[in-house]
């Protein structure tokens, strides 16, 4: 059998990351239909029999009818793949959502129950299921055991392989990948981590997300294909997202002013499809205000840039000194320590100071 994986396709997230330049997140959102089209271009073209999409298709907060219809119409240009899709977090199978008030067509399966379901077709047998909240406390997957063993058994899932709690003290579905690999099944579809374990994965996979949805997901995004039968595996990864986000570190030490640092920014070379951010490392000796910097670096591809530099000034040194300066960072000092700043604000304050006084 030969079939498609992806996950995690978040159609109609905001891409608030990607504000900082114009019409950019509505940019991304076209992006995010093309690489679906691409996908199903993809089982077009080698007549893939079985679709498997292991949640978080889309953003039940934020996703519109128009885009739902979009994906039902992609659906319907493949009648000959069976499309499975299991809800995850963000698209939950509950009351009044989409997944239950549309009809997604005949070649559609969605699983709609928060324990495993068996769905049988000629040689391979689908196991699946939804989630029906915003969370998952525990795991249905510990105890599934497939039962026929001369089909190919694939078991689809939204889940937080290895996960605990979340800041806010909840879980999406965590299960041990020690766990999941000791069931008997062929493969183990699964979704909720954005980057790929294709690599280490021993049966349960990761396609991770196929659009990078910014700059805590750097690499190559795309989906999974394969072709299994009972006595034959193969599966690869297929790049879909023409864009990356990349990250580059620049050392401002040897920078004397801001001009030299623009100037050096503008210098990077960089590529035209890709997406940037700058993180400004080393010891500053000037100030740095990464908002009038991103003006000044007009780079339509550069989104962001993140000052991890520190202050150059030996600090230390300078409150010892019987002079203004000197009178001026003991007082900063002092601010500090009755709790009326951080430290960050602390060092702001003193390089701006300083700076005035040089
Ligand atoms: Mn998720």
């Amino acid at each position: 059998m030969k079939f498609v994986h992806i996950a995690d396709m978040h159609f109609d997230i905001p891409f608030t990351s990607l504000n900082t330049r114009e019409g950019l997140g509505e940019k991304r959102r076209l992006e995010q239909r093309n690489v679906f089209k691409k996908v199903i271009n993809y089982i077009k073209d080698n007549s893939i029999e079985y679709f498997f999409i292991a949640g978080d298709l889309y953003e039940h907060e934020y996703v519109k009818k128009s885009t739902i219809e979009f994906i039902i119409n992609c659906f319907h240009e493949i009648p000959n793949t069976k499309v499975f899709i299991t809800p995850g977090n963000h698209d939950p199978y509950i009351k009044g959502s989409y997944y239950e008030t549309y009809n997604f067509g005949d070649n559609v399966c969605i699983f709609n129950k928060s324990q495993i379901e068996k769905y049988e077709d000629k040689n391979v047998n689908i196991y699946g299921l939804a989630f029906t909240e915003f969370y998952m406390e525990e795991s249905p997957l510990l105890d599934v055991y497939p039962e026929n063993n001369t089909k190919v058994n694939i078991l689809i899932s939204h889940c937080d392989l290895n996960g605990g709690k979340d800041a806010d003290g909840f879980s999406y579905n965590p299960i041990l990948e020690s766990k999941l690999n000791a069931l008997e099944f062929d493969y183990i579809a699964i979704g909720h981590i954005h980057k790929s374990n294709i690599e280490t994965a021993k049966k349960a996979y990761y396609p991770g997300s196929p659009i990078s949805l910014g700059f805590d997901e750097l690499g190559k995004h795309g989906m999974i294909v394969g072709e299994i039968n009972k006595d034959s595996f193969d599966i690869e990864f297929v790049p879909l997202d023409s864009r990356e986000f990349k990250v580059v570190e620049i050392d401002v030490t040897n920078f004397a002013s801001r001009e030299d640092l623009v100037e050096n920014l503008l210098d990077i070379n960089l590529e035209r499809k890709n997406l940037y951010k700058f993180v400004l490392t080393g010891y500053r000796n000037f100030e740095i205000d990464v908002r009038q910097l991103l003006k000044a670096v007009n780079i339509e591809n550069v989104l962001k840039i993140k000052d991890c530099t520190k202050i150059s000034y030996d600090v230390e040194e300078l409150a010892k000194q019987n002079n203004l300066k000197g009178i001026f960072v003991r007082e900063a000092i002092k601010a500090y320590n009755s709790g009326q700043c951080t430290e960050e604000e602390l060092q702001k304050a003193i390089e701006i100071g300083l700076d005035v006084m040089k």
